[in-house]
């Protein structure tokens, strides 16, 4: 059964795509906390960073520089942003395909919830 991300990839759901290339696919959130908030997923469904493998570097480091490249051209790179993986339950992971959360264009303040 396809995670609800994986659908949003394959274009089966729509969503507003802002990248894709052969590993990562990034999407705005459907619901936004700030002006910015983007969705940035692997292309292979991997559960969460604690699925992660050693051989699965490459997707990891391209979802990092995917979210550099997305804060610049969403002019919040010199602002700045905060970037989010929620990790399990606790971590209030709700969709279990693994996603960075892209957030900026507003102050967001100290982070400790
Ligand atoms: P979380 O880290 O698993 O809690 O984040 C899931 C995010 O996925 C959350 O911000 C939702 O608004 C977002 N989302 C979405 O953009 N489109 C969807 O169809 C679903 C969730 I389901």
């Amino acid at each position: 059964m396809p995670s609800i991300f994986s659908k949003i990839i394959s274009g089966e759901i729509p969503a507003e795509i802002v990248h894709q290339d052969e590993l990562v696919t990034a999407f705005r959130d459907a619901h936004p906390a700030a002006p910015t908030h983007i969705l940035i997923v692997p292309n292979q469904e991997i559960t969460g960073v604690d699925a992660l493998e050693d051989s699965q570097a490459e997707v990891a480091g391209r979802m990092l520089l995917v979210a550099r490249d997305l804060a610049r051209r969403e002019g919040v790179a010199r602002s700045g942003y905060r970037l989010i993986i929620n990790c399990g339950p606790d971590g209030g992971q709700e969709v279990m395909h693994l996603h960075m959360h892209l957030i900026g264009g507003r102050p967001l303040g100290p982070m400790l919830a």
